[in-house]
C-alpha cells in the first residue's frame, strides 16, 4: 500500500501521509514525501502544498523500529531540508499528534495550522535521545530558547491551544483541518518565504535563560532522575544558542546518534514497546460488557478502586460489613476527591459527579447486578472464600468476580464459588486511583473471556495490565521478597538501612526498601509472613523488621519504624533505637560484620530479583520478560530509563549474570540463589 498520496484542491496540493497505525517516518514515507516536494516544486504549478495525515493522527515522529538499525536514505533531516527550501508555500495541517520527527517535520514547513485538541511535543528524551532532525535548533528560533528548553529537556507535549499561545501554530481550528489550511493558503505568498524558513532566523536572546542556566539545569537534573538524556538536550541547546543553524544542526545530528546507540535509549525503547504489548487479551475471547461494577470492602483500597472506575464514568456499589465501616470510606472518599480538587486535578463539577456514581451500602444484594465485582476485604484466605461464596449466592451469572489479593492463592478462592471460570484476581496497587499498574491473575479455571472481561475492565480505567499466573505474591511481590531478603540481610551483615536505601535510589529507585517498608507499614509483613510457612522465607532477613514491628514501630503510620518521621513535614531521620536493635539481632545471629559498598547493595538487590524473575518465566507465571520490566517500572518505582529488572539484566550480559548469581549460591544463604533452567538457557545461548 502507499504511504503516501496526492490531491490537487482549489490549485493546491495536498499530500496525505498514511502509514497507520501512527503515521510514523518510515524510510518509506521519508523517501515518498521528499520525492513529491522535489517534483512539486521542479514541475508543478499549485500554489502551495499542505502536509497531512489520514488516519488517527499527524506524524507522531520517527519509526521507533528504524532505530538500533543502520540509517537509510533519505535521512529525516535532508527530508526537512528540502520541505524548508521549497520554491512555494509548505503547510502542515495537523490533527491528533504531532511529535518527535513529525513536529520536526511542521517546523521545516513554512506554516503549522493544528486542530484543536491535538497535542505537539519533543518526546524524544522519553527515549533516551534528543531531538534528530533539526528540533533543537527550530523550535528555540520559534518561540524562544526558554519554552523551548521545556518542552524539548521535559518531552511532555503542550497542546494546540498553548502551542498557538507560544507562537509554535500559526492558528488553530474547530473546523476540518485540511480545508482551514487550503483557506489559509489563499493568503499567503512566495514573497514571505524567507522569513518563514526557520533555519534563517536567530534565537531571540532570552535573558531569563542566559541568567538562569545553571538554575534550569539543576531543574532538568531532578526531574531526570538519573536519565542523561534531558541534560544531554539541555546542554545542546546552551551550545547552539548563538551557533549558525548549520553548525547547530550538525552538532544535533552528532548527540542525536551518540545517544541512540546507548543502553539508557535502549532501555527506553524496550520499555517503550514492552508497554504497548502488555495484557493483549487471548484471541478466542470475547470480553463481557461492563455496565456497573461492585466493589466489596471499603478500605483504602476499595475506595481507591471505586474511584477508578467512577472516574471513568462507571457507576459502582460498594459494600462494607456495617455503616461504621462505610462511614469510614466515606470520609476516605471525600477527602482524596477533595485534595484533587484543591491540587487542580479535577472541577468541583467532577468531584460531585464522581461521588454521585459511587452508592455506599451494607450487604451484598445490591451486587446483584453489577458485571464486574471486585473484593478489596481483609487480606486472609478464609475472610476471602467466605466474600466469594456469599457473592456466588448473589452476583448475576457470568458477572466477573476479582479478588483484589496481593499474594493468595486465587484457585483456592475461585474453588470457594460454584463458578470458579468466572474467578480471577485484579491487584491494584496502592493508591488504587492513581497507580497505572495491575496484575491480572489467571486462574487454574478462568476462562478466556473472563480474563479478557477483566483486561477491558483495566483498558478502560487507564490502567496498564499484566496477566501473571498464581503464585505467592504473583509477578511483582513474589520478585520483592527477594529483594528485601536481600536488603535485609545486607543490613544483618554490616549496612545501615539508610546505607541500603541510598545506594538504590543512587541507581534510580525511586525509594529505597527500607523507606518503602515504612511507607507500605512494617505491621504488614509481618502479618503476611505469619501466614507463610517456615522455610518458604529467609526469617533472619527480616528479624528487624519483626523486632520493630513488637517495639510498636508500624512505620510512617505510627510515627517510627526503620527512622523516624516528623508529623507534619514526613521528613524522615535516622532513630536512635533502631541501630541498637540491629546491632542486638546481629549479636544473637554470631554476625561478624563488614564494610558493604553500594556496588554490593545494588548487584546483590538486582541479582535477586532478576533471579527471580527468571524464576517466574520458567513457571510461566509470565509469559514475557518484558511483562515481568512493566510491573518493576509502573509498581515498583523502578528507573524507568534502566528498562526494568530484566532488560537491566540484559544490559549486563546473561553469562556474566549467572556467573555472578553461582557466586552467591556458594555464600551462607545460598539456598535462596538457585538458578532456574532458563537463565541458564539465556547464558548459554546469549
Ligand atoms: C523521533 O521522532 C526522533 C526524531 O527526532 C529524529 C529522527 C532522525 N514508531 O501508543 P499506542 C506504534 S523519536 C513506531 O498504543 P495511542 C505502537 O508501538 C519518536 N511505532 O497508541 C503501537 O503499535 P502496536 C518520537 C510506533 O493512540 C501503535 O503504534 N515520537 C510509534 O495510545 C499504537 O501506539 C514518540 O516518541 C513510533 N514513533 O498513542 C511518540 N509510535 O499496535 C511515540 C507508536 O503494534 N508514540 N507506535 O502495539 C506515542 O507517544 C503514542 O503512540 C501516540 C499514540 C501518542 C502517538
Amino acid at each position: 500500500m502507499a504511504v503516501l498520496s496526492s490531491e490537487n484542491r482549489s490549485g493546491v496540493l495536498i499530500l496525505w501521509i498514511d502509514n497507520p497505525p501512527v503515521n510514523a517516518l518510515s524510510q518509506a514515507v521519508r523517501s515518498a514525501l521528499l520525492n513529491a516536494i522535489s517534483k512539486e516544486c521542479d514541475e508543478g504549478n499549485n500554489t502551495a502544498i499542505i502536509i497531512a495525515c489520514r488516519g488517527r493522527t499527524f506524524i507522531a515522529g520517527a519509526d521507533i523500529r528504524e532505530f538500533g538499525k543502520p540509517p537509510a536514505e533519505p535521512y529525516l533531516p535532508d527530508v526537512i531540508a528540502a520541505i524548508e527550501s521549497a520554491s512555494k508555500p509548505v503547510i502542515a495541517a495537523i490533527h491528533g499528534h504531532a511529535l518527535g520527527g513529525g513536529l520536526e517535520v511542521a517546523l521545516g514547513c513554512h506554516y503549522r495550522i493544528a486542530a484543536a485538541g491535538s497535542q505537539l511535543g519533543l518526546p524524544e528524551t522519553n527515549l533516551g535521545i534528543v531531538p534528530g532532525a533539526g528540533g533543537t535548533q527550530r523550535l528555540p528560533r520559534l518561540i524562544g530558547a526558554v519554552d523551548a528548553a521545556e518542552m524539548i529537556c521535559g518531552g511532555k507535549p503542550v497542546s494546540a491551544e498553548k502551542a498557538l499561545e507560544l507562537g509554535l501554530v500559526d492558528k488553530l481550528t474547530d473546523d476540518d483541518v485540511v480545508s482551514t489550511a487550503i483557506s489559509y493558503s489563499l493568503n499567503v505568498t512566495k514573497e514571505t518565504l524567507g522569513y518563514r524558513r526557520l533555519s534563517e532566523r536567530k534565537v531571540s536572546v532570552d535573558d531569563i535563560l542566559f541568567s538562569n542556566f545553571d538554575k534550569i539545569e539543576k531543574k532538568i537534573q531532578k526531574q531526570a532522575k538519573g536519565a542523561t538524556a534531558p541534560l544531554e538536550a539541555f546542554s545542546l541547546i546552551r551550545k547552539t544558542i548563538d551557533m549558525p543553524f548549520t553548525e547547530g544542526k550538525n552538532l544535533e545530528r552528532e548527540t542525536f546518534l551518540k545517544l541512540a546507540g546507548t543502553t539508557e535509549a535502549k532501555a527506553l525503547r524496550h520499555i517503550f514497546f514492552a508497554e504497548r504489548g502488555v495484557g493483549r487479551a487471548p484471541s478466542n475471547s470475547n470480553p463481557r460488557k461492563l455496565n456497573k461494577i461492585g466493589v466489596v470492602g471499603a478500605g483504602t483500597m476499595g475506595v481507591g478502586i471505586a474511584m477508578t472506575f467512577a472516574d471513568a464514568g462507571y457507576p459502582v456499589s460498594l459494600t462494607d460489613i456495617s455503616e461504621e465501616a462505610l462511614g469510614r470510606g466515606k470520609f476516605r472518599l471525600r477527602s482524596l476527591y477533595e485534595s484533587q480538587v484543591k491540587r487542580g486535578r479535577i472541577s468541583e463539577r467532577d468531584r460531585e459527579s464522581r461521588t454521585q456514581l459511587i452508592q455506599f451500602s451494607v450487604g451484598y444484594d445490591v451486587l446483584a447486578d453489577a458485571d464486574l465485582i471486585i473484593e478489596a476485604a481483609f487480606e486472609a484466605t478464609d475472610v476471602k472464600c467466605s466474600v466469594f461464596k456469599k457473592l456466588d449466592g448473589v452476583a448475576k451469572r457470568g458477572a466477573v468476580l476479582a479478588t483484589n489479593t496481593s499474594y493468595l492463592d486465587i484457585n483456592v478462592i475461585a474453588e470457594a464459588t460454584s463458578r470458579p471460570q468466572d474467578v480471577l484476581g485484579l491487584h491494584y496497587f496502592s493508591p488504587a486511583n492513581v497507580m497505572k499498574l495491575v496484575e491480572v491473575v489467571r486462574g487454574q479455571a478462568t476462562s478466556p473471556d473472563t480474563l479478557s472481561t477483566a483486561l477491558t475492565a483495566a483498558k478502560v480505567t487507564g490502567k496498564i495490565a499484566v496477566i501473571a499466573g498464581v503464585c505467592h505474591g504473583f509477578i511483582g511481590n513474589r520478585m520483592l521478597r527477594a529483594y528485601v531478603r536481600e536488603s535485609g540481610l545486607m543490613m544483618l551483615e554490616g549496612a545501615l538501612p539508610s546505607e541500603v536505601d541510598r545506594a538504590l535510589t543512587d541507581f534510580g529507585m525511586s525509594m529505597g526498601p527500607f523507606s518503602v517498608a515504612d511507607l507500605a507499614g512494617l505491621d504488614i509483613g509481618y502479618k503476611a509472613r505469619q501466614e507463610m510457612q517456615a522455610g518458604s522465607f529467609e526469617p533472619m532477613a527480616t528479624a528487624v523488621h519483626d523486632r520493630l514491628v513488637e517495639k510498636g514501630h508500624l512505620g510512617q503510620k505510627s510515627g517510627a519504624g526503620f527512622y523516624r518521621y516528623n508529623d507534619k513535614t514526613r521528613a524522615n531521620s535516622p532513630h536512635p533505637i533502631v541501630e541498637d536493635l540491629i546491632a542486638m539481632v546481629r549479636k544473637e545471629a554470631g554476625v561478624k560484620t563488614r564494610l558493604i559498598s553500594s556496588e554490593e547493595i545494588v548487584s546483590r538487590t538486582m541479582l535477586a530479583l532478576i533471579n527471580e524473575g527468571c524464576w517466574i518465566l520458567e513457571e510461566k507465571i509470565s509469559e514475557r520478560m518484558s511483562d515481568i520490566d512493566v510491573v518493576y517500572v509502573h509498581g515498583y518505582g523502578f528507573p524507568r530509563w534502566r528498562g526494568g529488572p530484566m532488560c537491566y539484566g540484559e544490559s549486563i550480559g546473561w553469562a556474566k549474570v549467572l556467573k555472578q548469581i553461582q557466586k552467591h549460591v556458594n555464600g551462607p544463604y545460598g539456598r535462596w540463589w538457585n538458578p532456574s533452567q532458563y537463565i541458564k538457557k539465556l547464558a548459554n545461548d546469549h
